[in-house]
């Protein structure tokens, strides 16, 4: 129902609810969204003078008893008992959150006093004929977006931040709140707006009366596809990048017992937490602690020794038997394994029948060649020039001497796929966005390939509209009026 001076559009209930988690808070702000929020909050509070823009007011909660039937709104508060102090700050349409008249009550957080505005405004509501009802999950969220206040991953965003659990977190996403997935999306939009236009004009234009127009050809929209692929094929991949940065990664080290395994463990970790002994078999259980290398949170896992299957089982000791077990598991769950080689030592069957189950495709996973004890091959490997990587990409290290912890660390972090995963900004957070972005990818494949195939631009065109569908699912917006913008800003009619 409109409201009497309805200046906003008509038919849109205005919504209420607490915003502030539930218990009790030294602060409980109820808010109210919609045409109404301005009448209604005067039906709850009372304060001197009017509500002004973003102005915060000091006003008190007025009690149930007395509001009832009253019909009071504001109105001077000298005489006023409440039920509580309150801060109460209005945002007129369009200029709030939800682009909607916002009304934010402040109050002392008593879920009691709480509840009973949120009451009042329903039943204040229903007394002067007004639509207002509780709002929905996500609803503010949600009347910001249709507003367009926020696209879909601004609001994706808002959720992220809340959910953060970690400063970094919070970063990503208080910069995808502040557009930074559309921004980077924009580019690659308006080049296939534009060849979309100018493909859409060119058929156009030959199925009419004008036929000066000349054929686009193929290869400028193979180039033009191309350069629309590319920032978001790393648009794509940053999602994996993303995904580092939210849930971390795993990393095993695992090779011959006494090779260096524990050493390295604790060396990665700046601090002795395994037990290192010269004794082969002394790790027996697997050890996991956490570290964070270049703001990825990582899952260090070090490993019982993977033994030589030909040494005689019964010189194992059984705790160690159920060590190397743990160890198969913790390499099966591992994002990376570190293969730590004895450099002293020849490469046994062992090592490098793991190294080529390793390197397997499909079942093998991602993995670092580590030679430790460097130090004792008569080079000074005091210094990562000694150390570092070497030849076939092994890393050279000491767990002795620290050399090559460097060159190791990065390497952890390139292998991983991490470099640049803190910095990046605006990368994708979630499935929805990775599938519309991989969705809009397989759609220009297939424009490329019906291009290269020579079909006619009607086919090519299917393709790049579906593209832009995907596209614009990843931000939420339309755009066939933007396809016609362009084509009048990119083509000139009068030719
Ligand atoms: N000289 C030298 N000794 C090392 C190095 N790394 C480990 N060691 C020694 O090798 C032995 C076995 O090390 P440990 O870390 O327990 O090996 P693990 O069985 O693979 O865990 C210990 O005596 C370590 O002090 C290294 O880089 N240089
Ligand atoms: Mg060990």
């Amino acid at each position: 129902m409109p409201g009497e001076d309805g200046v906003e559009m008509t038919g849109v209930d205005t919504i209420v609810a607490i915003s502030t988690p539930p218990g009790r808070g030294g602060i409980g702000i109820v808010r109210l969204s919609g045409p109404e929020a301005v009448r209604i909050a005067g039906a709850l509070v009372r304060m001197r003078g009017e509500m002004e823009h973003a102005r915060a007011r000091r006003a008190h909660v007025v009690d149930p008893r007395r509001r009832a039937g009253t019909g009071q709104e504001a109105g001077t508060g000298r005489d006023a008992v409440g039920i509580d102090e309150a801060v109460v700050t209005a945002f007129f349409a369009p200029h709030s959150y939800t682009g909607e008249t916002v009304v934010e009550i402040a109050a002392h957080g008593s879920p009691v006093v709480l509840e009973a505005m949120v009451r009042g405004a329903l039943e204040e509501g229903a007394r002067m004929g007004l639509a207002v009802r509780l709002a929905r999950a996500g609803e503010f969220t949600q009347r910001a977006f249709f507003a367009g206040r926020l696209d879909l991953t601004q609001a994706e965003a808002v959720q992220d931040l809340i959910a953060a659990q970690t400063l970094d977190q919070a970063r990503v996403a208080a910069q995808q709140m502040g557009g930074a997935i559309s921004q980077r999306v924009t580019p690659a939009k308006g080049e296939l707006l534009h060849l979309i236009a100018l493909l859409e004009a060119g058929m156009d234009f030959a199925s009419g009366e004008l036929d000066d127009v000349e054929i686009v050809p193929p290869a400028q929209i193979a180039a033009a596809i191309a350069s629309v692929q590319e920032p978001l094929t790393e648009l794509a991949a940053s999602f994996r990048r993303g995904a580092l940065l939210r849930h971390g990664a795993a990393i095993a080290l695992i090779g011959p017992p006494n090779a260096g395994k524990s050493s390295l463990f604790n060396r990665l970790l700046e601090r002795e937490r395994a037990i290192v002994t010269p004794l082969p078999g002394t790790t027996r259980d697997t050890v996991e602690e956490s570290l964070a290398l270049g703001g990825i949170p990582l899952r260090l896992i070090d490993t019982a020794g993977l033994r030589e299957g030909g040494e005689a089982r019964a010189t194992i000791d059984l705790a160690e038997q159920e060590g190397i077990a743990r160890s198969r598991e913790a390499l099966a769950d591992a994002d990376l394994v570190l293969l730590i080689h004895d450099a002293t030592q020849p490469m046994t069957a062992g090592e490098m029948e793991m190294a080529a189950a390793l390197d397997e495709p499909g079942v093998g996973r991602p993995h670092l060649l580590v030679e430790n004890k460097v130090d004792l091959l008569g080079v000074d490997a005091r210094s990562d020039e000694d150390a570092g990587m070497g030849a076939g990409g092994r890393l050279r290290t000491s767990a002795l001497t620290g050399a090559g912890m460097e060159a190791l660390r990065a390497a952890i972090l390139a292998q991983l796929g991490a470099a640049g995963a803190v910095a990046e900004s605006g990368a994708l957070n979630n499935l929805r966005q990775q599938e519309a972005v991989n969705e809009t990818l397989a759609a220009l494949r297939a424009a490329a390939t019906a291009n290269e195939s020579g079909l006619p631009h009607e086919m090519i065109l299917m393709d790049l509209h579906a593209a832009l569908r995907a596209l614009d699912s990843l931000t939420g917006a339309t755009t066939p009026d933007d396809i016609l913008a362009r084509i009048f800003s990119t083509f000139c009619i009068g030719k």
